[in-house]
């Protein structure tokens, strides 16, 4: 490193606020602070500036309909169709050409769908699904990786109304079979398999596994043939090849139905604290609304950009911000199939100088893989069409976060560091990235006219500094209507906790800690179940997370309270080490150190444990609990769901013999 380097990576370690750079405010979509006092003053009227970015067929007469909450209505009495708002009408508008899908696979082929073409392939799927039954309102399971047929086939469900449940690939065939169960869906689309590190995964084995434990009749079941000559194919009488039935309906046109805003655009199941998935249910009119929104908003989508978010369409992510909010507003999305250190480290930063990306947006897990491996693979190439950055999924910690701003956005883009949850549909806690000061480490203030806030046991608003949990007062479009067939678990998971049903006052809890500053900017702390109390004090395990991977030869951390006879819990680091550092005394000492250092003696850890990897749910998410479990010594139950279960034995044996 030379000394200019090292001057500045201490001059960004001592940095707490970043303002947005001149050179994106110039441009960006958003840049007039008022927009927070105009959505607050005109509630919910203001949301009609969401609704303003689709195409209604039919005009609603109410934005916000809230007679029987918390079962709120949006923009009821309009009609659309969210294909039609992110296909045909580009098309109408002369953007036919303009390219909406640029596709790469892990191999390395690629493939490219201009609007019109991706119009074409939709029409051609919506009639095939017509062709096998599929009627409106009927529940079509995708389960598939990331490859083009993926968010053809949601848009064709789109289409004709079908509402789609997407199944993320790397799920387990129970997992499979569970979802179609609970949405009682007759049609499966999947594929033969896919590429993961260049080997090819047997898909349709694994599908034929989880069918058997469908409980009803499965009426189709259609196959993408991703694997060709890689893939055995054997087909039973009810499954069929993609691409003969498109062959078959080369050409169709299929009249986008016109839909209620409130009738359901998918489900998507997510995990609660209980066994069963959640089936979040979502609309068409508020969802792709607000989605459309958001994008134009925080990630500053305009219809000439080339926008690249990496999640997998599988999670919620992928569905607002890769699918459904950027093809509203017209952009081009880019999607990529595998893994980012296939071939190489720098599998990534090649696809954006490529694709002259420039907007990209991303995990805070994924960063600190790039961390750890170095900032040479990023260096490598040219990055410079990058204008904004994005984060999503976890609290991202600042050391993280610096890295990111310097060695991804080269000083030049702003963060959003985005907070929300399946449930919110899109991002509800972030700066505005032409208007706010950015805090690494802190998500920044409510969107406008979303209502917010950090409040203790009682509902009561927490001082600035004060650990608490968020909760959010008033509705927002883009928010889950209800639990799939399972009104009940709504009300109990999501409003229970802080509403006032007498008083007919709704307050949505979304279980995660907080705290808030001065200047109204919100750090998410974690999932409250992650909140740890040690002698009576609240501590937030993923700040402590944060001071321990702000230790110099730290790549990665996970905090949990395990059991303690005096203090009630007591904290437990997991931590793995830098490439070129030792985990041995001196390391643990300095973790020790750093954690004092940033919070106090009341979390000082019980233990430091360095392991190679930790345990992570197959989205990429730490199994805190299972961390937890192992610190207090119980029974760890299943863990085959894990990404990663052989790593759970080896942590365990070194907390006991410690
Ligand atoms: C979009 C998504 C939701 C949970 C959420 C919270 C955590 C998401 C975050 C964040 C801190 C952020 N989370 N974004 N925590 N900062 N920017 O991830 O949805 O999979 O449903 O997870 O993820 O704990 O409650 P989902």
């Amino acid at each position: 490193m030379s000394q200019d380097d090292a001057s500045l990576e201490a001059r960004l370690e001592e940095q707490e606020a970043f303002e947005p750079p001149e050179s994106f405010v110039e441009q960006a979509n958003i840049t007039d602070p008022g927009i927070y006092d105009e959505f607050e003053e005109n509630w919910p009227a203001s949301w009609e500036r969401a609704a303003d970015l689709l195409s209604w067929e039919e005009a609603y007469d109410t934005v916000l309909e809230d007679g029987d909450a918390p079962f709120y209505e949006w923009f009821t009495g309009g009609k659309l169709n969210a294909s039609y708002n992110c296909l045909d009408r580009h098309v109408e508008d002369g953007a036919g050409d303009s390219t909406a899908i640029e596709w790469e696979g892990e191999l390395g082929e690629t493939r490219t769908y201009s609007y019109a073409e991706l119009l074409d392939e939709v029409e051609d799927f919506a009639a095939t699904l017509r062709d096998l039954g599929v009627e409106e309102d009927d529940v079509v399971t995708l389960y598939m990786p990331m490859i083009p047929e993926l968010p053809i086939a949601m848009l064709a469900c789109a289409r004709i109304g079908a509402p789609h449940s997407v199944v993320f690939a790397g799920f387990s065939a129970d997992a499979l079979a569970t979802r179609m169960n609970s949405a009682e869906s007759e049609y499966l689309v999947t594929c033969d398999g896919y590429y993961r590190r260049g080997d090819a995964l047997d898909h349709l084995s694994k599908t034929n596994e989880g069918l058997e434990g469908v409980d009803h009749g499965v009426s189709d079941v259609v196959v993408v043939d991703r694997l060709g000559d890689d893939g055995e194919h054997d087909l039973t009488d009810n499954q069929h090849d993609y691409d003969d039935l498109v062959a078959d309906h080369e050409g169709s046109s299929v009249e986008p139905v016109s839909r209620d805003a409130e009738d359901m655009l998918f489900l998507m199941y997510t995990s609660g604290t209980t066994g069963q998935p959640k089936g979040v249910k979502h609309t068409t009119g508020g969802y792709l609304a607000y989605t459309a929104w958001t994008s134009h908003a925080v990630l500053d989508i305009e219809a000439e950009d080339t926008y690249w978010c990496s999640a997998d369409i599988g999670w919620i992510t992928g569905h607002s911000y890769i699918v459904y909010g950027p093809m509203a507003l017209g952009t081009t999305t880019v999607m990529y199939e595998g893994t980012p250190d296939y071939p190489d480290k720098d599998r990534l930063w090649e696809i954006v100088e490529k694709n002259e990306v420039d907007i990209f947006y991303t995990a805070p897990t994924a960063i600190r893989a790039f961390m750890k491996w170095g900032s040479e693979y990023p260096d490598k190439h040219d990055l410079s069409s990058l204008r904004l950055l994005g984060t999503v999924g976890e609290p991202i910690n600042p050391r993280a976060w610096k890295w990111y701003y310097k060695h991804i956005g080269d000083e030049e883009c702003p963060i959003v560091d985005t907070w929300w949850q399946t449930e919110t549909g899109g991002m509800m806690i972030t700066t505005l990235p032409g208007i706010n000061i950015m805090k690494p480490g802190s998500a920044g203030p409510p969107l406008p006219g979303i209502d917010a806030r950090v409040v203790d046991a009682q509902g009561e608003e927490v001082d600035a500094g004060q650990a608490g949990y968020v909760t959010v007062d008033n509705p927002w479009p883009g928010m889950l209507r209800t639990l799939y067939n399972n009104d009940e678990r709504f009300i109990d998971e999501y409003w229970q906790e802080y509403s006032d049903e007498e008083a007919d006052e709704w307050v949505y809890f979304p279980e995660d800690g907080a705290k808030i500053d001065d200047d109204g900017y919100i750090t998410i702390l974690g999932r409250v179940d992650d909140v740890i109390n040690v002698s009576g004090h609240r501590l937030g395990t993923m700040e402590i997370e944060s001071a321990v991977v702000g230790v110099e030869g730290i790549a990665e951390a996970a905090v949990v309270g395990g059991e303690h006879e005096v203090k009630g819990e007591a904290v437990y680091v997991y931590a793995i080490s830098e490439d070129g550092y030792e985990p041995n005394d001196d390391l643990e000492e300095r973790v020790i150190d750093g954690v004092l250092d940033s919070i106090g003696p009341i979390a000082k850890p019980e233990e430091v444990i360095f392991t190679p990897e930790l345990p992570k749910t197959r989205s990429g998410k730490i199994m805190r609990r299972l961390l937890e479990d192992i610190a207090s010594g119980n029974d760890l139950g299943n863990t085959s769901t894990l990404r990663n279960p052989d790593v759970v034995d080896d942590i365990a044996e070194q907390v006991s013999s410690d």
